[in-house]
């Protein structure tokens, strides 16, 4: 992997990616994004990986797609180059996905960090959708996922002027989780990857399944969902484990089995 540094063992069942073009400010090039997509499905297939971080560098989480890399296409050519597929696999893991987010999230970097699950972001993060400034616009979910966070009139504002956020606005219009200070956000990212590790692999997955559906379904097909999810559950060892630890108070052991 030339740009990115991934650790499979981060923390017990917890693995990072830190995103590696330090330069660029981890511009997203087709290459890293090739390069993200294959870890993220090699630990989708790890049983030992029961939560991922994605992460950038205190200056930057990702300033975007690599700009030089676009300037000069035509619409076959991104056609051909199908980045769609790329991000799919992305916003698909099973795993959630923590963005430990620092300095600038930007165009693409900003949705990379809306694909994942839950952001905690550093005092210094700073979030926009600038495309409408270099005239594109968004075209890896900022418009979808950047609109069901923060609403219409607040993404249309951004969107359609540029204009960024810090980590304080971002919060208060729900696009993360938590601000922490910079010295420690991959730490407090961890401690968060650390709780939901401790819990049940399988309800996990399925509980972040069932959630993200509810943005793409009905009511009624997202409540079927759910419960399909939740009755599959009862075959799982762990819903014993977790039920049996309870009435005989002790700490379940899960094995995400
Ligand atoms: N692409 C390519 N190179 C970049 C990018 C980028 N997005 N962002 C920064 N860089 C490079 C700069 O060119 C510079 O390189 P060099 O040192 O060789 O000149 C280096 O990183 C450092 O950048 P700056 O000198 O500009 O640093 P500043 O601190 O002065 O400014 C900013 C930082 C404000 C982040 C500024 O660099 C900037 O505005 N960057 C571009 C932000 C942007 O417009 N992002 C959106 C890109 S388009 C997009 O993301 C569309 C996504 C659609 C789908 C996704 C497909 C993958």
């Amino acid at each position: 992997m030339e740009f990115i540094k991934v650790s499979q063992e981060h923390a017990p069942h917890v693995a990072l990616i830190q995103l590696n073009r330090p330069k660029e400010l981890n511009a997203l090039n087709l290459q890293l994004m090739t390069e993200l997509s294959q870890a993220l499905e090699s630990m989708d297939k790890d049983d030992n990986v029961r939560v991922i971080i994605l992460t950038g560098n205190e200056k930057a989480f990702a300033a975007g797609a690599d700009i030089s890399q676009l300037a000069n296409k035509t619409s076959i050519e991104m056609y051909k180059m199908d980045l769609f597929n790329i991000w799919k696999q992305i916003s698909g893991t099973k795993k959630p996905i923590i963005a430990a987010v620092s300095g600038f999230a930007l165009g693409g970097g900003c949705e990379l960090a809306m694909s994942c699950d839950m952001i905690v972001a550093s005092e210094t993060a700073q979030f926009a959708q600038p495309e409408i400034k270099i005239g594109v616009m968004p075209g890896a979910g900022g418009t979808q996922r950047l609109t069901k966070a923060v609403g219409k009139a607040k993404a249309m504002e951004l969107v359609l002027t540029g204009k960024f956020i810090n980590a304080e606005e971002a919060l208060k219009y729900q696009l993360i989780n938590t601000i922490v200070p910079v010295e420690v956000y991959l730490k407090e990212a961890t401690k968060l990857a650390n709780e939901v590790a401790a819990m049940p692999p399988l309800a996990v997955q399925m509980a972040k399944e069932s959630i993200n559906k509810s943005f793409e379904v009905s009511l009624e097909e997202g409540l079927y969902l759910e419960r399909k999810n939740y009755n599959s559950l009862y075959s799982s060892e762990d819903q014993k484990e977790g039920m049996n630890a309870f009435l005989e108070k002790r700490k379940p052991n899960f094995k995400g089995q």
